[in-house]
Formats: C-alpha cells, sequence, structure tokens
C-alpha cells in the first residue's frame, strides 16, 4: 500500500522535473521518497498522510518564528485585497528599504528582487560593471543560487548530486568564476596575486551554510576585507541565509566584518518569494535606471511580499530577545545531541553559530567542502530517516545547515535530543 506521499511523488513525476520544484526537495542524497506537505503551523509540518513533524528546515530559513506567524499572516490577508501587485512604485516599497537600513547600517541603498539567486546574480553583476573587471572570487562548497557564475564547485543541492560541472554553464562564464577552499586566505591572496586586476568581486558565506553549517575561523573573513580594500575588490557577503537570522544585523552585526554590498534572502520575505541587495551608495547607484548596470523585475517589490516580509522584519527589531532565546536553544539541542550521540558510541561533530547548526559523522572537524565531503554520508542517511521516522524533519542532505525557529518548544528539542539517543551506531539502512 503506498502512501499518498508516495502516490503524490509518483504523479508529480509526470508533469514535473524529478517531481520537485527544487532539487533538494526530492530525497537524492538520503534516499527514500519525500514527504508531501499539507500544511505547516509553528514549529511543525503536517504532511499528507496525517503525520506530523518537528520542523528544522522552516523552508530553509525564512520561518524563524514559526510557520503561519500570526502578524505575518493578517498582514498578507489584508493587503492581497488591495490586489497582488502592481508593476508600479509602492511606499510599501520605501518602508522596506528604510526598514532594511534601520537593521543594516552600511546599507545606503537598496534593491528588491525576488529570490536569493536574483540578489546575488545582481550583486556580481554589479560588481564587475563597477570595477570594469571581470572575473569573481567564489567558495568550493558555498551555494549563491543557481545563475551561471555561481554553479562552479557550488554547494547545497549541486554538491548534493556531485553535479561537478553543470552542462549549460559555458566555459566563457565558468572561466571568469576563480574558486579557492573556504577559511584559506592564503589561497585567496595567492589567486588575487595570480589574477592582478582582473578580479570584481569576492563573494561569500560569512557563517557557510551549503556544506553543512560551517563557521569562519578567525581571521577568514577579516582577511579577505583587508585584501579587498588593498586591491579594489568589491566584497559581498551573501547573506541570503545569515540575514536578519543571526542578529538583526545579520553576519556582519554579529561577526564585527563590513562587506561593501550585501544579498538577502529567504527571512526578508518570510516565506514570500523576496531577495535584496545593497550596500555602498558609490556602488549600488551604478544601477540602472541611475547608472547602466541593468537590473529589473515585474515582480520586484510587489505589495504583499513587501508586507509580509516587513512585518516579520519589524517583529524581529522589535523583539531583539528573540535572537538569544533561538540561540540558547540552538545551543541547549547543540549540548543535548552531543550527549546523547556521544552516549550513543558515534564519531561525529557538530557545527553551530546562533540558530545554525549541523551533525556531521567522522572523526575530524568540517571546515570547509573537502572536510565535509570526507565525512560519513551513509550515516548521515541513516540517522536523517531514523528522526524522520520518530517525527523529525531534517534538511535530507548533510550539505545544508539546520534552521532553528523560536516556534520550538523545549519539550520539541527533548523530543528531538531523544530520538537522536535512539539512533543505533551502526543500522542497516
Ligand atoms: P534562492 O534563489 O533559492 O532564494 O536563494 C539562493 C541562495 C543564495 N545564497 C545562499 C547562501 C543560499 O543558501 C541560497 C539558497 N539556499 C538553498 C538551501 N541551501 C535553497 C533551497 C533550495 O535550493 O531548494
Amino acid at each position: 500500500m503506498f502512501s499518498r506521499s508516495q502516490q503524490l511523488f509518483h504523479r508529480a513525476q509526470q508533469s514535473i522535473p524529478g517531481g520537485v520544484n527544487s532539487p533538494v526537495r526530492a530525497f537524492g542524497q538520503v534516499g527514500g521518497s519525500p514527504l508531501f506537505i499539507k500544511r505547516a503551523a509553528g514549529a511543525y509540518l503536517y504532511d499528507e498522510d496525517g503525520h506530523h513533524y518537528i520542523d528544522y528546515i522552516g523552508s530553509w530559513g525564512p520561518m524563524i518564528l514559526g510557520h503561519a506567524y500570526g502578524p505575518v499572516v493578517e498582514a498578507i490577508r489584508e493587503k492581497v485585497y488591495d490586489s497582488t501587485s502592481y508593476g508600479a512604485p509602492t511606499e510599501l516599497e520605501i518602508e522596506m528599504a528604510e526598514q532594511i537600513k534601520s537593521m543594516v547600517p552600511n546599507v545606503d541603498l537598496v534593491r528588491m528582487v525576488s529570490s536569493g539567486t536574483e540578489a546575488c546574480m545582481s550583486a556580481i553583476r554589479l560588481a564587475r560593471g563597477y570595477t570594469g573587471r571581470n572575473k569573481i572570487i567564489k567558495f568550493e562548497g558555498c551555494y549563491h543560487g543557481h545563475a551561471d557564475s555561481f554553479l562552479v564547485k557550488a554547494g547545497s543541492g549541486v554538491a548534493t548530486y556531485g553535479i561537478q560541472t553543470v552542462p549549460g554553464v559555458t566555459a566563457g562564464v565558468s572561466n571568469d568564476t576563480l574558486t579557492c577552499a573556504y577559511n584559506d586566505v592564503a589561497a585567496v591572496q595567492q589567486m588575487v596575486q595570480q589574477h592582478a586586476g582582473e578580479i570584481a568581486a569576492i563573494i561569500v558565506e560569512p557563517v557557510a551554510g551549503n556544506m553543512g553549517c560551517v563557521l569562519p575561523q578567525p581571521g577568514f573573513l577579516e582577511g579577505l576585507r583587508q585584501l579587498c580594500d588593498a586591491e579594489g575588490i568589491v566584497f559581498i557577503f551573501d547573506e541570503v541565509m545569515t540575514g536578519f537570522r543571526l542578529a538583526p544585523g545579520g553576519a556582519q552585526e554579529r561577526l564585527g566584518v563590513q562587506a561593501d554590498l550585501i544579498s538577502f534572502g529567504k527571512v526578508i520575505g518570510a516565506g514570500l518569494p523576496v531577495g535584496a541587495f545593497g550596500g555602498k551608495r558609490a556602488i549600488m547607484e551604478c544601477i540602472a535606471p541611475l547608472g547602466k548596470v541593468y537590473q529589473a523585475g515585474t515582480l520586484s517589490g510587489n505589495p504583499v511580499a513587501m508586507i509580509a516580509g516587513l512585518t516579520l522584519l519589524r517583529e524581529l527589531q522589535a523583539r531583539p530577545a528573540v535572537y538569544e532565546e533561538l540561540e540558547a536553544k540552538t545551543v541547549y539541542l547543540r549540548n543535548g545531541l552531543d550527549a546523547a550521540l556521544t552516549a550513543g558510541g558515534h564519531t561525529f561533530t557538530i557545527n553551530q553559530l546562533g540558530s545554525m547548526i549541523s551533525v556531521h559523522f567522522g572523526p575530524h572537524a568540517v571546515v570547509d567542502f573537502a572536510t565535509a565531503a570526507a565525512t560519513d554520508i551513509d550515516r548521515f542517511k541513516a540517522f536523517f530517516h531514523h528522526m524522520l521516522q520518530r517525527g523529525i524533519y531534517l534538511p535530507p542532505s548533510a550539505y545544508e545547515s539546520w534552521f532553528l525557529s523560536n516556534a520550538l518548544s523545549y519539550d520539541d528539542l527533548d523530543v528531538t535530543i531523544a530520538a537522536a539517543a535512539a539512533f543505533p551506531v551502526t543500522s542497516a539502512r
């Protein structure tokens, strides 16, 4: 007897490539048939077979205060009667820009888009247009969306599916994307010297979340900042994941390093399609219609997405205690998982900062993609299904960060820890 999710997955594959609208959802790395979700509320997902799960994906980041968060739902409900989009400027877009600037002080100007990919893609084009240079440096295992320039040694779903080179990304494009290992400033210095005067931007996830959660080692981001200053390179923080999650001012505030341009997504839209990029006035003024670096979008800044994101950002700004609460819950979970997996005889490592966390099986630290890829992926697969069977929904890939929401209770965390404690050190899967 097939479950309703299995039936739906079979049906979906008749009309949608792989049955999903984003590859990582298809359980490709962990195996099995993806759950089809009927609804979600607070910290919980409810699938089409009536099962409910404690959710550690949170739509990959947006649901920082939980699913169907009351004020966001009400704001959307009220606004949608005014139509869903006008294709003309609105006061709401000004309020959103001012809200972002109030939380991220080094954003002088900001442009709204409809995804994190669009935000990162536009930031790169802008850096190239501003500097007149062609090449960019990204880091192996970092993921900045699916724009051609980024699909070189990328993390997230690209790594999950082991795609080394993405068909359709031309040599002309990929030759302008240089890659270094995360946390290796010396390698970047060498790369910059090899390509003196050619590099427009260095783009980095200030805390990486697409090879699991990988933290910047002391001096990494600071070293990149100094290099960019010395070489006239635009320093771009991809804060699509970390923005408004690690602190009201994101990773810049949390880590004390400033970028020139910052890209945003996820939290900024409260689950609706919103991205943004912003930063130094001198750079942002190169964007059309002020400058000639063209960037546009039919639905950029649409009123329903704006009111959703604005409502969530205002809630986060008004309640900064949420960040301490969220970090305390994540540290509680980390300590609980550490004790449970240690008692179970596992060798593992847990990376965590703020409300981003990931568990990796194997004996060594995970500090870049090479060490993330050297972990025991089969053990992660077994762990994923062990937890899923006990009502805990983890990201279906070892190359993803988990995301906690403040809707999670300590009881939810205890249930999660207890499930991990029951994970056998050897399992058939
Ligand atoms: P989107 O285009 O998916 O909104 O954002 C791309 C992006 C850019 N930068 C960072 C740091 C990101 O994490 C992402 C997207 N994150 C993945 C999860 N690792 C989205 C999930 C998916 O691809 O389905």
